[in-house]
Parts: C-alpha cells; sequence; structure tokens
C-alpha cells in the first residue's frame, strides 16, 4: 500500500489502496451481460468521460437533486452544525472534488478530513489543492474501492468519525444492500467497545412521477449520452464491438419499486462479442444499467435505524424533494 506522507503542512497524505484486477472486472461484466435480464452494475458509468457527463447532469434543469441538496445546507449550516458538532473526523465517501464537504469546513470544524474516492487521480489533485486552502486541517486522501469492505488504513482517527455520504449515492443500492453498507458504517465508528459519531447523508424523496422521469430523461439528452457512454467503457474494458448507434437510452421511476430505472435498449437486433463471451440482443432487449431509489422519510429513517443508527435530525426543503439526515451511531 503505497504511501506518501509529508510533515509540510500545505502538503495532504495519501494512501491508494484500489487497484483494477482487470480479470475480475471482465468475469463479472461477462456474467451480467449473459444473464437473462442483462445487467451492468452502475459504477462502469463512470469512466473519465462518465464522471464529466454526470458533472453536467448535475448542471441540468431538470435534475433537481444536486442544487436542492446544496440549497438545504446553505439554509441550514447552523443547525447541522449544532447537531454535528466540530472537531469530527470528517470521512468523504465519494469525495470527486471534494467541493461538497469544503463548504462544511468552517461550520464544522473537522480535526481530520479524510475523502474517499475510486478516481485516484482526480482525488489527488482534489484533495492536493485543497490543503493549499485550508492548511490548517489535517488531510488523507484514501484511493479506495468503499463499496465492499469499509477497511480504513490505521491512519484514519477512530474517535468522532463522521461519514459524509451526500448526492443520495445511497439510492444507488438496493435497500438490503443499503443497510449492509450502513451497518459497515456504523461498525467503522465504534471506539473501545462503544459507539462514536454518526452520519450525514443526502436521500432524494420520493415524489411526483413526472418529475422523477424528466430527472433521468433530460430534454438535451446528457443522461442519454451518461448512459450510453457505458457501451464505450464497455468496449475499452471487454474489448467489445457495441456499437453505440444501435442502442437508445431509457429511463423512468417504477413506483411499485420506488425506484428509477436506467436500461440501454437495443434499436434493432445486434450481436455483441467480447472477450469471453457474445450475446445477441433483439430489438427491444434491454441491459439493465441503474436503479436509483427513492424514500419517504419515515422509510429511510427505519433503514438507518436497522443498520444501527439513531437520534436522528432531518432537513428538507419547501418542496419536500431532497432530505438530509444526521443521524448519531448508538
Ligand atoms: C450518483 N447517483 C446518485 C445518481 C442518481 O441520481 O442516482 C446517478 C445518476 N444517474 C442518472 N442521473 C444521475
Amino acid at each position: 500500500m503505497p504511501i506518501s506522507t509529508s510533515s509540510e503542512s500545505f502538503q495532504a497524505a495519501f494512501i491508494q489502496s484500489y487497484k483494477q484486477d482487470g480479470d475480475a472486472v471482465r468475469a463479472e461484466l461477462s456474467m451480467g451481460l449473459l444473464a437473462p435480464q442483462a445487467m451492468t452494475s452502475p459504477k462502469y458509468l463512470y469512466d473519465a468521460l462518465g464522471s464529466r457527463l454526470f458533472a453536467a447532469i448535475c448542471e441540468l434543469p431538470e435534475y433537481y437533486p444536486t442544487r436542492t441538496e446544496a440549497a438545504i445546507f446553505a439554509d441550514h449550516l447552523p443547525e447541522i452544525a449544532q447537531s454535528v458538532g466540530t472537531g469530527a473526523t470528517l470521512i468523504d465517501l465519494g469525495a470527486g472534488n471534494c467541493a461538497k464537504a469544503a463548504r462544511l469546513f468552517e461550520s464544522l470544524q473537522p480535526s481530520q478530513y479524510v475523502p474517499i474516492d475510486i478516481s485516484v487521480d482526480f482525488l489527488r489533485d482534489a484533495v492536493g489543492l485543497l490543503k493549499q486552502q485550508y492548511p490548517e486541517i489535517e488531510m488523507l486522501g484514501l484511493g479506495l474501492d468503499f463499496s465492499g469492505a469499509m477497511i480504513l488504513p490505521q491512519a484514519v482517527q477512530r474517535r468522532q468519525r463522521l461519514f459524509f455520504y451526500p448526492g443520495s449515492s445511497i439510492g444507488n443500492f438496493n435497500p438490503p444492500q443499503a443497510v449492509e453498507f450502513l451497518r459497515r458504517l456504523r461498525e467503522a465508528c465504534e471506539v473501545d467497545g462503544h459507539a462514536e459519531g454518526g452520519l450525514l447523508i443526502g436521500v432524494d424523496l420520493i415524489k411526483d412521477k413526472a418529475i422523477l422521469d424528466a430527472a433521468y430523461a433530460d430534454a438535451l439528452g446528457v443522461t442519454a449520452a451518461f448512459n450510453l457512454n457505458l457501451l464505450s467503457h464497455l468496449n475499452n474494458l471487454l474489448g467489445a464491438n457495441f456499437y453505440l448507434r444501435d442502442w437508445r437510452h431509457r429511463a423512468f421511476f417504477d413506483v411499485e419499486r420506488s425506484r428509477i430505472e436506467m436500461h440501454l435498449e437495443a434499436r434493432r437486433g445486434a450481436t455483441v462479442i467480447w472477450k469471453g463471451g457474445q450475446r445477441h440482443f433483439v430489438e427491444g432487449e434491454r441491459i439493465h444499467t441503474e436503479n436509483s431509489y427513492k424514500y419517504t422519510q419515515d422509510g429511510f429513517i427505519k433503514l438507518l435505524e436497522q443498520a444501527g443508527f439513531g437520534r436522528v435530525s432531518t432537513w428538507t426543503d419547501r418542496r419536500n424533494w431532497f432530505m438530509v439526515c444526521h443521524a448519531h451511531a448508538v
């Protein structure tokens, strides 16, 4: 595990433990593509271009979650800071450019900031820049895939861990997986046999189907490009021959399951060949590429409680479209 530390206060420490295992990735993708209902994990939406397209999605008029969450933080920061307290070990899950957490620094005054992301080079640059702006905050960047076990290096302080998981990324797990994931966070809040710290999380709420449908099928077609770009990524990872013009973006809110489903649908019959497999997709056949679950406030609080969190405070916007929760590890 290469570690680079420095005694200079303008440099952030960085630990990289994530290394993509090409064979494992190809085996997982092949299995998904050959399943009766073809599917891929949403993590494959994020190659370099996919990450940029997602950033563009966050700017779209139809995609309300990013700006609604930001407004909740801006409008309720003093109350959120009062609930969380100061001096936490702020662990930022999927930190990206670290901008969301940086907006909390002044109010939360973390004793250590630990941004984690699978996009190692991007994170290394972001945390390097941030350290120049906030030299007084100890920073430790982690290049890590946190969707599996939550094994944090010893250099991450144990006391008062506050996991920060904004953007409703929790919605990309199904509810049992979400509880499992939250439980792992709760376990990582254990200090000498007792619970400390907690979780600050953003959650998208159930709303009118038309608003949800539009948020995932925008007029400009950016979400369509984001979804279709997955096929280019698969071509690179698998040596596959997906021809993008053979596919179209489909996204809709399934009211029964309370989730957005995102699919790629074959416009015409297409035979796809890759290293280790091949499949003929008939016209109209789909590859399921993402779910994005939406919750009621009470439903999500129950999930938190199942995972071992309690004493939950919530903040929402005027329209009740999005919720920010602070939950204590109990
Ligand atoms: C990252 N995640 C929370 C986004 C969502 O809303 O589920 C990903 C996304 N997919 C399409 N648009 C945005």
